[in-house]
């Protein structure tokens, strides 16, 4: 608790009166492309006790914590997830930083509820990709107003940063795999996505050097992946958060569901508003 009250203070901008507002031109992107590029939206506080909190969380793993390389393959490519139930660090990110109000700003929403965090760590010489997929299909919710922050708390290079299909947001939902091992996801009854890995030229592919304090931000549908972090000298961490707006409801669609993790005592066609997907005052 003390480090990261420390880290607040070192550099004083825990608080987030003084982020900046989305402009026009990147909610349109937004709305349009289903990603965004959004530069110095953080305050460097915020990635200072995210770095410590990170520490924290990888000393602290949870139960759904996964190592996706390969055993004996290089480098490392961590997960854990729905860290902000069990790390205060992490608790906090959510209800004090202006990830929130970004969510909500970018996606017109009037109101939010957080879905979950996911915390990705890509060490130097990890050749293990993140599949192309889209998001949504892996959860129980339906809507539009669903979207993802990604936070890298290092600088990325394009070569091992997130890449999109520009617009694949509109396309239907694909079939979810494990990462761990390309297993499908059973019995939800949807198509396979194409192999876009060997089309890459058919797809207008969209990706971006980042600096600490820039965010990604993409809705939910698009198609998106990355390739190993074998073009940095440096981990590559980054923050996940998801976020529901107005016309999310929960939804249990049939077959195999990654999120939620756990009973939610929710119905079909439900708000989220319940303690695993808390309203956030915004
Ligand atoms: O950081 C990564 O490589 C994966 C991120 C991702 O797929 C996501 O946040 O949905």
């Amino acid at each position: 608790m003390t480090s990261f009250l420390m880290s607040g203070r070192k550099r004083g901008l825990l608080d987030h009166a003084a982020q900046r507002r989305l402009t026009r031109d990147e909610c349109e992107a937004y709305e349009n492309d289903g990603v965004v590029y959004v530069s110095k939206v953080f305050g460097l506080g915020w990635i200072d006790f995210l770095c410590e909190a990170f520490e924290v969380a990888l000393e602290n793993p949870g139960g759904l914590a996964e190592e996706y390389s390969p055993v004996g393959g290089t480098g490392r490519f961590f997960t854990d997830l729905d860290i902000w139930q069990r790390i205060p660090q992490f608790h906090r990110f959510v209800f004090e930083s202006p990830a929130a109000k970004i969510a909500a700003e970018v996606m017109g929403a009037t109101r939010i509820n957080f879905f979950y965090d996911q915390m990705f760590i890509k060490e130097p010489g990890t050749l293990a990709r993140t599949p192309w997929h889209q998001d949504q299909p892996y959860w129980a919710v339906s809507g539009h107003q669903i979207c993802s922050l990604w936070l890298p708390l290092d600088p990325v290079r394009k070569e091992s940063s997130l890449r999109f299909i520009k617009g694949s947001h509109r396309w239907p939902a694909h079939n979810p795999h494990h990462f761990l091992d390309d297993s499908p996801y059973e019995g939800t009854g949807l198509p396979e996505l194409p192999d876009i890995e060997a089309n890459l030229e058919k797809y207008e592919i969209m990706s971006w050097d980042m600096e600490p304090g820039d965010c990604l931000i993409f809705q939910s549908m698009i198609v998106h992946g990355s390739l190993g972090n074998a073009s940095l000298d440096h981990r590559r961490r980054a923050l996940a958060t998801r976020w529901c707006g107005d016309d999310a409801r929960y939804r249990r669609q049939a077959g195999e569901v990654a999120i939620p993790t756990s009973d939610p005592g929710l119905s079909d066609g439900d708000l989220l508003d319940c303690d695993l997907f808390p309203s956030i005052t915004l």
